[in-house]
C-alpha cells in the first residue's frame, strides 16, 4: 500500500523543510513528491495557488508548512512538547538576511531537481533577483555576509541546550531552526562551532532531512 500522505516540496524550499521533518522525528513515511520550480498548474489545482510545502492526505489538501506541522504532530503522541523561548526566535530573525542573501543565489545555480529543466531554473531567478539584487554581485561579495553569519553562528552555540533539542525538549523552534541551517548548509565557508555542528548533525539524522554539506559552494 502507498503511503497516505504525499509531501509535494521544492528541496531548497526552507517551508518544506518544515514540513519534511515532523515526519521524520515522528516516524511516519511519506512519499516526496518534487515539483518543478515552474509548475504552476499543479499547486493551482491543489490549493489555488502556486506554493509549496503542500500536504495530500485523502484526496485533501493542506499548505502552510507550521499547519502541516501541527497536523501531522497532533497524531498519536506529540513530539514537539517544548516551549519555543524569545532568544531563539531573535536570533533567527537576525540571521536571516544574511542568510538568505548568501543562500538564493547558490539555491539558483545548485544541481537541485526542482531546476531539472531550464525554464524552471531561470524562472526562479527571474522572480527571485528582484527581492535581494544581481545573483552574480553577491556571489562575488559574499565576504561581509559570511563574516556576519560565523559571528551569528558563535552567539547561536551557547543557545543550544542540547544536540537533540535547542531547548533541552523538541519544540518548534527546532522546526525553524534546523530550517535555517539547513538553507545554510548550502553557503561554502561557514564555521560551524562544536554546538552547532553537533545539533545540526543530530537534527538532519532526527528529522531524516539531509544537508547540502556535499554541494556547498
Ligand atoms: N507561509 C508559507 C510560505 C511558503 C512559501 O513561501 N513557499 C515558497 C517556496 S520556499 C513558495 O512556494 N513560493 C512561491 C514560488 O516559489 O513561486 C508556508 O509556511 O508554507
Amino acid at each position: 500500500m502507498s503511503a497516505p500522505y504525499i509531501l509535494y516540496i521544492y528541496e531548497h524550499c526552507p517551508f518544506c523543510t518544515k514540513a519534511r521533518m515532523i515526519f521524520g522525528l515522528k516516524d511516519i513515511p511519506y512519499e516526496r513528491q518534487i515539483l518543478l520550480n515552474d509548475d504552476v498548474e499543479g499547486p493551482v489545482r491543489m490549493v489555488g495557488r502556486k506554493v509549496v510545502p503542500i500536504l495530500e492526505e485523502d484526496g485533501q489538501f493542506m499548505a502552510e508548512s507550521m499547519d502541516i506541522v501541527a497536523h501531522i504532530d497532533a497524531i498519536g503522541k506529540p513530539v514537539l512538547t517544548g516551549k519555543a523561548r524569545p532568544e531563539i526566535t531573535d536570533w533567527l530573525h537576525k540571521a536571516g538576511k544574511p542568510l538568505y542573501h548568501l543562500f538564493l543565489p547558490r539555491a539558483a545555480a545548485a544541481p537541485l531537481p526542482e531546476f531539472e529543466t531550464t525554464s524552471a531554473r531561470a524562472g526562479f531567478i527571474r522572480r527571485k533577483e528582484p527581492s535581494v539584487g544581481s545573483f552574480s554581485a553577491l556571489l562575488e561579495e559574499k565576504t561581509d555576509e559570511l563574516t556576519q553569519l560565523n559571528a551569528l553562528l558563535k552567539e547561536l552555540a551557547p543557545l543550544i541546550q542540547t544536540p537533540e533539542a535547542v531547548n533541552g525538549e523538541l519544540s518548534t523552534d527546532d522546526i525553524h531552526l534546523f530550517a535555517h541551517l539547513h538553507s545554510m548548509s548550502l553557503i561554502g565557508g561557514v564555521v560551524y562551532p562544536p554546538e552547532v555542528e553537533a545539533y545540526r548533525q543530530t537534527m538532519a539524522e532526527l528529522s531524516r532531512v539531509g544537508l547540502f554539506d556535499g554541494i556547498a559552494v
